[in-house]
């Protein structure tokens, strides 16, 4: 499915927004009725990735409801189990003890009541503090087609794959009342406790307006709307996916949704269905007055701070006890054509599970992939104190490039050479200031960093690079993924991704991680300090014709000081869980 490119301008946005619709229940994927269920003959492997999260086949979107518990992680995620495009949604269900190797199970849960007939949309699970789970989520009901929440519960607790789920017949449990609209009410979030009550957003429009209702209830069935939403933003429309948790202002250790009071912040992460990216705000909650008050000078709409600057949306966050981590799952759609994705018999990826925690300037998070993804890496290859000159390319030579964890520390002798920021990029996306520097733009302090998915004679090369500009007072890093160049097939929507990093250059040294994957490349700069995922689709630079290399195309010189680059090998990825027993997975 393609994602919409940036420029398009808000009216067309707009007119969007009211054309997608499904049985009159608004939704935010396109619908192509021809294609929802024409079962898959032929699954293509060329650009599937090996160690992301993926189906066997079929198409994928929203992760839902990640959670801990009895030993496993439990992810469950939007599958259309007909067909290579968006539709016949269910919740496919999948397990781990790592976060990367992954066992599957049946469907959790399915069109099978009056409330949910015509699907199960994206929500959320709460671990209860007696440690039962309790999933919500959104039903689109026969009856009336408007968009209703409801909750489901494991039918056999002492199972730790939690197999079973059942829909109890108190459902629904929260209905759209007169003043909300119903056919934009959906993706509840993780319930937290506060004040006597549980409570839960939900998103929601009103016209132009983004909206997380807050609701309350004592018991998590009883549920009534607050006098105000949680927070609401004139002019960015359907928010999709609220996600909203409390960090810790110091460490990197995550906290129980719960946790409020000192030295901890809040964050809400919404999904703007309006231009398919998401945006966060830092901020106070106030239990007592059910107010979010995002921290002055943090931009809350368009242009606010993202988790990701590429392609990465609906995604959600949990707490992980057994770790005191809080972990961030998002979803990468497909960037090439419907057609493309029903002849190639699958679309959509999960990315890589990151850690998050706050920044210690308290302005914005960090971001790394989970720890465990290392265990996955075989042969590798270092490179030590590599001088770069202006139009330099170095091959990074003896690994699986296709397949592949590269973490590289750059370093420059002085600034002076940055270029002037012209103020005039102050009013553009990062992305359109990519556009017009792109990687081979010679300029001052960069454009410096990688080539990956690289074909010999660079016919195809997918760059991650930065670029230090001189701003009035301080300097300005633009970290880019150009998709521009990475494939010499058609239909492809190809963009030149970027955000900037608020990072210190004090000690003149940048670094990068690039998990690069057959079809995606997914880039942390500084740290985790800003990230950027793009889907590529080579066509030269596939398996073992995929190659990598460092480069600078800045007058001034880089040195790589450290580059470790490493084969990445396959894990279990979606094997259906084979005669398990009920047996407690931490006793195997
Ligand atoms: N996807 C789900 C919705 C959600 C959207 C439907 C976001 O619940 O709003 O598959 O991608």
């Amino acid at each position: 499915m393609m994602a919409m490119p940036n420029t398009l301008s808000v009216l067309a946005l707009f007119a969007l927004f009211f054309v997608l619709s499904n049985n009159g229940a608004e939704a935010s994927h396109k619908i192509y009725p021809r294609f929802q269920t024409l079962s898959v003959e032929n699954v293509n492997q060329v650009h599937r990735t090996g160690y992301h999260f993926q189906p066997p086949r079929n198409w994928i979107n929203d992760p839902n409801a990640p959670m801990y518990y009895k030993g496993l992680y439990h992810l469950f995620y939007q599958y259309n189990p007909k067909g290579a495009v968006w539709g016949n949604i269910v919740w496919a269900h999948s397990v781990s003890k790592d976060l990367i190797n992954w066992e599957s199970l049946e469907p959790a849960l399915y069109p099978s009541k009056w409330f949910d007939n015509y699907g199960c949309w994206s929500g959320s699970a709460t671990v209860l503090p007696n440690g039962e789970p309790v999933i919500f989520y959104t039903g689109i009901a026969e009856k009336n087609n408007s968009q209703i929440q409801n909750y489901a519960v494991p039918a056999n607790l002492s199972d730790p794959y939690l197999r079973e789920w059942v829909k109890p017949d108190d459902n629904p449990i929260v209905n759209p009342d007169v003043s909300v609209n119903g056919s934009a009410f959906r993706d509840p979030t993780t319930a937290w406790w506060a004040d006597g009550h549980w409570r839960i957003l939900i998103g929601s429009r009103r016209n132009h307006v983004g909206v997380a209702y807050l609701y309350r209830s004592r018991d998590l069935k009883k549920w009534a709307k607050t006098k105000h939403p949680l927070h609401s933003v004139q002019g960015t429309g359907m928010w999709e996916c609220p996600d909203f948790f409390p960090v810790l202002s110091f460490g990197e250790n995550g906290l129980d949704p719960s946790v409020n009071g000192q030295n901890v912040k809040h964050a809400l992460k919404v999904s703007l269905d309006l231009t398919r990216y998401e945006y966060y705000t830092l901020g106070t909650y106030d239990n007592k007055k059910e107010k979010y008050f995002p921290d002055e000078g943090l931009v809350d709409g368009w242009g606010g701070l993202r988790l990701d600057y590429g392609n990465f949306y609906a995604s959600k966050t949990f707490f992980d006890p057994s770790t005191n981590r809080r972990i961030l799952w998002g979803w990468a759609n497909e960037s090439d054509s419907v057609q493309q994705d029903t002849n190639k018999g699958w679309a959509g990826i999960l990315l890589i599970p990151r850690k998050v925690w706050l920044d210690p300037s308290g302005k914005q998070l960090l971001q790394w992939p989970v720890v465990e993804l290392e265990k996955l890496r075989g042969h590798n290859v270092q490179l030590s104190n590599q001088k770069l000159n202006q139009g330099d390319h170095v091959q990074v030579k003896g690994i699986t490039v296709a397949q592949a964890d590269v973490d590289v520390t750059f370093s420059f002798p002085s600034l002076d050479k940055a270029e002037p920021f012209d103020p005039k990029w102050a009013k553009l996306d990062a992305l359109d200031v990519c556009a017009q520097k792109g990687s081979k733009d010679p300029g001052g302090v960069g454009p410096f960093g990688l080539l990956t998915l690289a074909s010999e004679n660079l016919e195809e090369f997918t760059p991650v690079f930065f670029k230090v500009f001189k701003a009035v007072d301080k300097h300005k890093v633009l970290l880019c993924s150009d998709a521009r160049s990475s494939s010499l097939g058609e239909g492809l929507y190809k963009p030149s991704f970027a955000g900037f990093v608020d990072v210190d250059l004090t000690d003149k040294k940048l670094s990068l991680r690039s998990l690069i994957d057959h079809s995606v490349v997914e880039s942390f700069g500084a740290g985790g300090r800003t990230a950027i995922t793009s889907r590529v689709y080579p066509t030269i630079a596939v398996f073992e014709k995929a190659l990598l290399y460092v480069f600078n195309n800045g007058s001034e010189t880089i040195t790589v000081e450290n580059l470790n680059a490493w084969s990445m090998n396959l894990p279990v990825m979606n094997v259906p869980v084979k005669n398990r027993g009920r047996e407690n997975p931490r006793n195997e």
